[in-house]
């Protein structure tokens, strides 16, 4: 098939082209036309240089210092403003990485007690290790006394007064040193986003320095904190993952299957989505009504949770959300939490599709609500994927069109999956960065944008990484797109540089591993921190460097701040709002090695800034003499 221009750039997924075609024949718009109509897009806002935190505002700054106004009407300046935006994204990003996270806490806590409908303590060995990390007896208790005191201890990270949180002594000495010297030690994650929204109310916290490590504080209460809790949680309660192979990209839809898309971010729900899908009595139905059976596939983060644990396939990342719906084939588009456009309320009315939402948190237009909860949770799961069955019978076979395009994937590389295929320690992944086989670890990131060509950022940037010899470790949108083109199969080591070629060949890996969702950066921190600790150096000496290359919502703004203020140079690549903050940007890309010893660096051009991540990890090489 031959496409337009206009589509082709618009994306380097073949199923996108085709979806979009779809869209454009059927007169259905995208994301994609919703950008261009945006067009221009605000140049204040762009900047950062708009605030309403008032209602003698709005107000925005000039740009230009002879032309307009320097100062908001309160007196704040442009760095002022730009910081207290950027915090306030930072706040928004922790918030809801953490929020995921209290879900998982509460969920064990009502599995402990015996309340939860159909959880169960999976991985006792992670329970053991969390439980002696907190300093709880595990004596001759049963696991879920363990874990119910487990569940009180993560619990009350939220609403720490004081802390320290328990797992941001994980990281190196060093690090949580200069944390405290700096007096970004976070207290309590909950207290941290608070006091972010406290000190950008009018009139409070006006010095943009000040402000900017309130938000580095708050940040690590999300990596070090949060996330930490959401994967950790996840993991006792629905297993640690372990290397699986699966398939990614909208050809994992079937025609004559039932297709349910799982699309959100918390495993709470979509495990029982999971599970309901192989109740009998649901699968009968399906067949009777003249489906094969039923397939569960994912999308977004709730994907990877899916596909990481289970090897669920993959359907797309954050730009097909809508592209999922115009094959026609989806029967039901199941959400919870985050990343969920409300734009899927108008196109699922065009199509038979129906669009569910299950978290009082997440409502949206055009949708039918059915309330999930913890206590009833398998009876519910499999209520909704009852009605997702009975909608099959609705579906028009005259619309449906799914692409072919779907790639193989190996993923599931937890912490403890990469130990264990390294033979039970780090040592050999170590040895092979000393020797400069592996010339550094990189851990790239985060969303897609229109703002860029659909996965191009993600994929050019990580092709570059590997032929130089950097091992790619991946979350989120950027595992999804780098999983479509095959890179997450043993395979792509010949794409590899030729050291990192042979250590994955001799190890049987890819050369990008999938570590999961976005909390699961949290294990990324990890691996960093126990590099770091086996070679007694602060996690800012590793060679090692974070990508963002399509990043654009506010969970990778605090990502981004937490990565950095763990010590880890970072390139985004699209351009944050601060750019009208002169001090601010400053701080960002530079001051912030003071402070932290890393900082932020933009680059759209993906191989460009690969360069970056590349140069970064010679220089730290150098230092340690390696
Ligand atoms: O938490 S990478 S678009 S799906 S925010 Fe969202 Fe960004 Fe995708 Fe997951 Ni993460
Ligand atoms: Fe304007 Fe200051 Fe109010 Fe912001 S806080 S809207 S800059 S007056």
């Amino acid at each position: 098939m031959a496409f337009s221009d206009k589509i082709l750039q618009k994306s380097i997924d073949p199923t996108v082209h085709q979806m979009l075609d779809r869209a454009e024949q059927a007169g259905i718009e995208t994301v994609w036309d919703r950008y261009e109509k945006m067009l221009p897009e605000c140049g204040f806002g762009e900047l950062g240089v708009c605030c309403r935190n008032c209602n003698m505002g709005p107000c925005r700054i000039s740009p230009f210092e002879d032309e307009g106004p320097q100062k908001g009407i309160c007196g704040a300046t442009a760095d002022i403003i730009v910081a207290r935006n950027l915090i306030r994204m930072i706040a928004g990003g922790a918030a809801a990485h953490s929020d995921h996270g209290r879900d998982l806490a509460h969920t064990l806590l009502l599995t402990a007690e015996g309340k939860s409908g159909g959880y169960e303590i999976k991985d006792e060995a992670k329970l053991a290790a969390l439980a002696k990390e907190y300093g709880i007896t595990a004596d001759g208790r049963t696991k879920e006394e363990i874990a119910l005191d487990l569940a009180k201890a993560v619990y009350a990270e939220f609403g720490k007064q004081e802390g320290p949180l328990q797992f941001t002594r994980r990281a190196p000495q060093k690090r949580v040193d200069q944390w405290q010297k700096m007096g970004i030690d976070p207290r309590g994650i909950d207290r941290e986003i608070v006091e972010i929204m406290h000190r950008t109310h009018i009139g409070v916290d006006n010095d943009p320095v000040n402000l900017i490590l309130q938000g580095l504080k708050a940040s690590i209460a999300d990596g070090w904190g949060g996330s930490m809790v959401a994967t950790e949680i996840s993991d006792v309660l629905f297993g640690t993952p372990e290397p699986v192979r699966s398939e990614a990209n909208l050809g994992v839809l079937k025609a004559d299957h039932v297709n349910i898309v799982a699309h959100g971010h918390e495993p709470v729900l979509s495990e029982m989505i999971l599970a309901a899908c192989s109740d009998p009595a649901l699968v009968a139905k399906a067949k009777g009504l003249g489906a094969k059976g039923i397939n569960l596939v994912g999308m977004c983060c709730t994907g990877n949770e899916l596909n990481m644990r289970h090897g669920i396939p993959l359907a797309g990342n954050f730009m097909q959300q809508e592209l999922a719906v115009i094959t026609g084939a989806v029967d039901a588009m199941i959400v919870d939490v985050q990343c969920i456009m409300p734009a899927l309320g108008d196109l699922c009315e065009c199509f038979h599709t129906q669009f569910i939402s299950t978290s009082y948190k997440a409502k949206f237009p055009g949708a039918v609500h059915m309330q999930f909860n913890e206590e009833n949770a398998l009876s519910i799961a499999k209520e909704i994927v009852g009605s997702a069955v009975d909608n099959y019978a609705n579906r028009v076979p005259e619309k449906v069109f799914i692409p072919e395009e779907k790639s193989d994937c190996m993923v599931g590389f937890s912490a403890e999956a990469i130990i264990k295929a390294l033979g039970g320690t780090l040592d050999p992944l170590l040895d092979a960065i000393k020797s400069g086989a592996i010339k550094g670890i990189a851990g790239v990131v985060g969303c897609n944008n229109p703002k860029i060509k659909h996965d191009l950022g993600h994929v050019g940037l990580v092709k570059e990484l590997i032929k130089n010899n950097v091992l790619v470790v991946t979350t989120g949108c950027n595992a999804i797109a780098t999983a479509k083109v095959g890179l997450m199969l043993p395979e792509a080591a010949d794409q590899a540089g030729d050291g990192l070629k042979g250590v994955c060949q001799s190890l049987g890996i890819p050369p990008v591993l999938h570590m999961g969702s976005c909390v699961d950066i949290s294990r990324i921190l990890n691996v960093c921190a126990a590099a770091a600790n086996a070679l007694g150096v602060d996690i800012s000496d590793l060679p090692v460097a974070g990508a963002a290359p399509e990043w654009m919502s506010e969970k990778a703004v605090s990502i981004g701040a937490y990565v950095v203020s763990s010590g880890i140079f970072t390139v985004l690549g699209t351009v944050p709002p601060v750019l009208g903050g002169p001090l601010v940007t400053e701080v960002l890309t530079q001051g912030a090695n003071d402070v932290v010893g890393a900082a932020f660096a933009v680059e759209t051009d993906p191989v460009k800034g690969a360069g970056l991540m590349i140069a970064h990890m010679d220089a730290k090489r150098k230092a340690l003499g390696i």
